[in-house]
């Protein structure tokens, strides 16, 4: 009789044991604090059993019940401690939080440079204009003083779509447009994009934005071009930029200079980003050749002008610090949410 109650007793631990380990939530821990040691539970169904034991065996069944219930009753406690609280979803709805905000877009890294660049140029009174991607030959090379055995009008550097018919080269048609058009002073700033047979690789893509400006009047100069430029990368890069102008050639204009700025990285003492120079190349200028004025219908000797162009991608890299333009036309959000 005292060992059948021992083996129950015996059992009760063990499966009380492993049951209270299998409970998660603290109403399940409750559930078996009342089902193992509750008035009407297992434990006091087998103390029942205690008073038709001989009295001389009671203490020791009734030492080993006590040694249970404690041991059952503290893994039951510990247990609850680490049991979580179910609850409902609605519950869980917090009214008092504020809302979660989700990313609404955000402008290309390149089209945030465009509008900043082509924005400072309409401050200084030059407008925005846009033209053609289709154009003619006439406009993307003959207008502007290229002959077609010039190598940009090769095959192998210009997507020719039919004879005579090309993806534009660069925004520079535009401008001759808009002489054609306009009678001078004539300030604009030509955004857009252009397209060349480049392989795609880490610092070329096959099509890619401009922003190019022409400024014609009777007594332009290269102060006029130099003062420019100059205001415009201080608004651009800051106060403290400075700008050199280095010799150079493009078909369009004479004199030409590509133009550089002070390291926005160093401020021009130089470092890693500049190759030690303490320079970045921003842009070309130049002044309109005579040549461009007659191809429109502009009197060359009353006229002169200026002319720059810049590739918005190229100082996106920079501002940036991007190793490979490939990185602005994946379409990886992951990438792109960073600009947002
Ligand atoms: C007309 C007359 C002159 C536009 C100019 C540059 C210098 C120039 C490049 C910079 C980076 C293109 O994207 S890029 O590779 N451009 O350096 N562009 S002057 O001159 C013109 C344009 C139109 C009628």
């Amino acid at each position: 009789m005292a060992n059948d109650l021992m083996q129950q007793l015996a059992l009760l631990e063990r499966e009380g044991s492993e049951a209270i380990d299998a409970a998660v939530e603290a109403g399940d821990v409750e559930r078996l604090r009342v089902e193992l040691l509750g008035r009407k539970g297992r434990l006091t169904g087998i103390l029942r059993g205690l008073g038709q034991l001989p009295a001389d065996q009671r203490p020791r069944v009734g030492a080993e019940a006590n040694r249970i219930k404690d041991v059952l009753a503290a893994r039951l406690e510990e247990r609850k401690e680490r049991a979580v609280t179910a609850v409902s979803d609605e519950a869980l709805i917090d009214l008092t939080l504020p809302g979660r905000a989700h990313w609404r877009g955000g402008l290309h890294p390149v089209t945030q440079v465009v509008e900043e660049v082509c924005g400072i140029f309409e401050s200084l009174g030059f407008t925005r204009v846009r033209g053609p991607e289709v154009e003619t030959v006439e406009y993307n090379f003959t207008k502007l003083n290229t002959p077609l055995d010039h190598p940009a009008a090769d095959m192998h550097d210009t997507f020719y779509l039919a004879d005579g018919v090309v993806l534009r080269t660069h925004t520079s048609p535009v401008q001759a447009r808009v002489m054609e058009e306009f009678e001078p002073p004539i300030r604009v700033v030509v955004p857009g994009t252009v397209y060349r047979r480049d392989p795609f690789d880490a610092s070329h893509a096959p099509a890619f934005e401009q922003i190019e400006g022409l400024a014609v009047d009777e007594g332009i100069t290269f102060i006029d071009l130099k003062a420019t430029i100059a205001e415009f990368a201080r608004r651009f890069l800051g106060p403290q930029t400075k700008t050199r102008f280095r010799p150079s050639f493009f078909p369009f204009t004479e004199p030409s200079a590509e133009v550089d700025v002070s390291c926005q990285i160093c401020g021009g003492e130089g470092c890693s980003a500049c190759k030690r120079t303490g320079w970045m190349e921003i842009m070309g200028a130049g002044m309109v050749d005579p040549a461009v004025f007659e191809a429109v219908g502009y009197d060359p000797e009353r006229y002169t002008g200026f002319a720059f162009g810049m590739g918005p991608a190229r100082i996106a890299m920079q501002r940036f610090r991007l190793p490979d333009i490939r990185l602005l036309y994946e379409n990886d959000m992951r990438f792109l949410e960073q600009f947002g």
